[in-house]
């Protein structure tokens, strides 16, 4: 069976995990050969210090790998910052970021791949082989789209307004400025990855992981041809909510739903994303047990989505595919 699934960071990542660890069981009803094709978030992605760094990818390739820091969800475990420290007593800005030594290593490879003219599926591609994922991980498109979001400005208040990168609201200004709008930098100019829309559109299930709706998946949707392939896909939809019981399980996506204007619910999200007979996205949409949701057009289930542990979100994984129709 053809697996294709649109996720961000730690979130997505931990679902991966699930998946993948269910559709190499190779026992029960998802035995034999599955393929497994992630479309990664590229908004995160940031220029800094001269290197490209791409956190969702990098992500989702470091906890498939077994290099994740499991306590922070991002980064190397075992992680110094040596280089960091270095930066800093030279005052070579930004210094909110959290650059490890580790985790320099794969940026510099990275841009020197890039630099050398290599696009980012071949970059990606390229570091995966030492990482070995059992998943393929699929930049959303090789072109530079960035999430960018629209404050107040932290020096003069509500009299004026600044965009800052995405990366500098969530890390040095802890997601609490009030987000406006989170332009996709770039996105006009960008086309989906083709082989990203091919996984699409070859799929036996489309899964849509518990990811930041507006900064993860909704950044996706903003690439031309992303929401076409969605459209397109003879393969069922099915989305996990990310917000369980009224909050999100893990980041500030409760920050980023109000600034579009929709409620921190499993419903609400639901209906953001909308059914595919009206133009929107899902199939069928999962929320934790317990969480009440009416999606019109959409069949919901109620499971349990927190992925305390790897078995826990094989489940997950399991009432997915279910509902896909797998
Ligand atoms: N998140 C933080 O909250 N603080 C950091 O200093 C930080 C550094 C960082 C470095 C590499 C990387 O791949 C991810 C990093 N993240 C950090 C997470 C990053 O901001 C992600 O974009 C978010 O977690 C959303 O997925």
């Amino acid at each position: 069976m053809k697996v294709t699934v649109l996720v961000g960071g730690v979130g997505g990542a931990r679902f991966l995990l699930g998946l993948r660890a269910l559709l190499t069981a190779g026992t029960g009803e998802y035995a034999g050969e599955h393929e497994v094709t992630a479309v990664v978030n590229v908004g995160d992605d940031i220029w800094l210090h001269g290197l490209r760094i791409c956190p969702d990818l990098d992500t989702c390739m470091y906890t498939l790998g077994g290099g994740i820091d499991t306590e922070r969800g991002w980064g190397r475990a075992g992680e110094t910052w040596v280089v960091r420290n270095e930066l800093a007593a030279y005052g070579a800005d930004p210094s909110w970021f959290g650059l490890g030594d580790r985790d320099t290593a794969t940026h510099l490879v990275r841009t020197r791949m890039l630099r050398a003219g290599y696009p980012l599926s071949d970059v990606t591609a390229a570091l995966c082989h030492r990482w070995q994922p059992g998943v393929t991980l699929l930049p959303a498109t090789d072109d530079r789209v960035e999430t960018h979001v629209v404050i107040d400005d932290p020096e003069t208040g509500p009299k004026a307004r600044k965009a800052v990168h995405f990366q500098e609201w969530w890390i040095r200004h802890k997601a609490t400025p009030t987000p406006h709008s989170f332009p996709a930098i770039g996105a006009e100019q960008a086309t989906v990855l083709p082989a990203a829309r091919d996984a699409i559109a070859a799929a036996d299930a489309v899964l849509i992981a518990p990811s930041n709706p507006v900064v993860s998946i909704g950044s996706m949707l903003e690439v031309p041809g992303v929401r076409d392939a969605l459209r397109d896909t003879a393969a069922k939809i099915v989305g996990l909510s990310p917000i369980v019981d009224g909050r999100p399980l893990r980041g500030m996506a409760d920050a980023c739903l109000a600034a579009i204007g929709v409620q921190t619910s499993a419903e609400a999200v639901g209906r953001h994303f909308g059914a595919r007979a009206v133009g929107g996205l899902l199939d069928g949409w999962l929320v934790h047990t317990g969480d009440a949701a009416d999606v019109p057009g959409v069949e919901v289930r109620s499971v349990p989505l927190l992925m305390t542990d790897v078995d826990a979100t094989v489940e997950m994984a399991r009432r997915a595919l279910d509902l896909a129709g797998g």
